[in-house]
């Protein structure tokens, strides 16, 4: 009974909060009153994402780097027009495998591990350290590893990989940095979002990620979907937070927001796509595009993935989970990647 009170009371504050935001809005309009663009930052856009691109100018200030098993610029011209790409047999395999088995010993032996996880129905939804979550619940649908990449050299080595590290430095700058990773065991059947609301660094536009397949995808595993070009699609205001999303303050929800998306999409006729790639290929997509994972039709399919979102030393100059910069992080292949002040303990713990 007091729960249900203390919900329609929550619920009358977001809507007034909301009706007092539309007034506040029309009678800005009214008034001609300018808010702020809802929109990435013009000063401080990805060179990619400018008018006036040129790979002949970008080319010469990225770092210099190998003979590549793509072409660099094909794949750059690909990804500004559709907001995703996929580079085929990339990275090598038995890499990939090696840390699907350094997962599976970290599962087996959780008890050792303050890495942080997510799981399904688990601790109200909140990160939890893997040692706090039981095996089932470690190894079932709806659970992730959070910044995996903190505690092992191989999974720091995989996604600063020598092939795809040219890629993400003229993606965005040469200062690349790695934000934040998540490994999934089974798909995470998210709903249509973008990334950028919820995965923010100093400048929302320094965004990109890289979606790596641990094991081939099948099509009832719930593969990854996309709406190749929604990139650029006008943003959605969440009201008084502008594009992004803030748990205490937007006036609008993650359910409107993927609601606006897929209603957007259609409007501009934009189709989803399904990705069906490989253990040893990547998809890279734009902090942008529309995406989401597609609901399991089969529940004995597992979809092992690795998600690496990325940004660069202007967007986020240290670890995300600390507020002071750090002297000398790692490098990898050109790449900057923090060190995890709460995980101190258990850096590159994983052997
Ligand atoms: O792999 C998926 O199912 C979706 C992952 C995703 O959207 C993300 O991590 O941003
Ligand atoms: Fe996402």
């Amino acid at each position: 009974m007091k729960s249900t009170i203390k919900n329609i009371l929550k619920e009358a504050k977001k809507r007034l909060k909301k009706d007092l935001y539309l007034l506040e809005h029309y009678s800005n309009k009214f008034f001609s009153i300018q808010k702020p663009a809802l929109d990435f930052d013009p000063d401080t856009l990805p060179f990619i994402d400018r008018p006036k691109y040129s790979f002949a100018k970008l080319n010469k200030q990225i770092v210099p780097h190998g003979k590549l098993p793509y072409n660099l610029e094909e794949k750059l011209d690909f990804f500004r027009e559709y907001g995703y790409v996929v580079l085929e047999n990339v990275l090598p395999t038995n890499e990939v495998d090696a840390i699907w088995d350094e997962i599976e010993f970290v599962t087996e032996n959780h008890e050792n591990y303050d890495i942080d996880g997510l799981a399904h129905r688990f601790n109200d939804q909140k990160e939890t350290p893997i040692k706090r979550i039981p095996k089932e619940n470690l190894n079932g649908i709806g659970t992730r590893f959070i910044d995996y990449h903190d505690s092992s050299v191989r999974a720091k080595n995989l996604i600063t990989h020598p092939n795809l590290a040219p890629f993400l430095q003229a993606s965005l700058t040469p200062q690349m940095t790695v934000f934040q990773s998540l490994i999934f065991k089974y798909s995470s059947q998210q709903d249509l979002h973008q990334d950028f609301p919820w995965v923010t660094s100093k400048i929302p536009s320094h965004l990109v990620a890289a979606w790596i397949p641990m094991e081939d995808v099948h099509q009832d595993a719930g593969p990854l979907f996309y709406y190749p070009k929604s990139h650029r699609m006008p943003k959605f205001d969440f009201g008084k937070t502008g594009i992004l999303f803030h748990y205490e303050n937007s006036l609008f929800s993650p359910d409107q927001f993927s609601r606006y998306l897929t209603e957007t999409c259609t409007q501009l006729g934009l189709k989803k796509e399904i990705l069906l790639i490989k253990k040893g290929d990547v998809l890279f997509w734009h902090g942008a595009l529309a995406h989401g994972g597609m609901p399991i039709n089969d529940p004995s399919k597992t979809r092992k993935s690795f998600v690496v979102h990325y940004s660069t030393k202007d967007g986020l100059p240290q670890h995300r989970r600390s507020n002071v910069p750090e002297e000398n992080p790692d490098q990898y292949h050109g790449i900057t990647v923090y060190s995890n002040p709460l995980l101190a303990h258990q850096k590159d713990i994983v052997k």
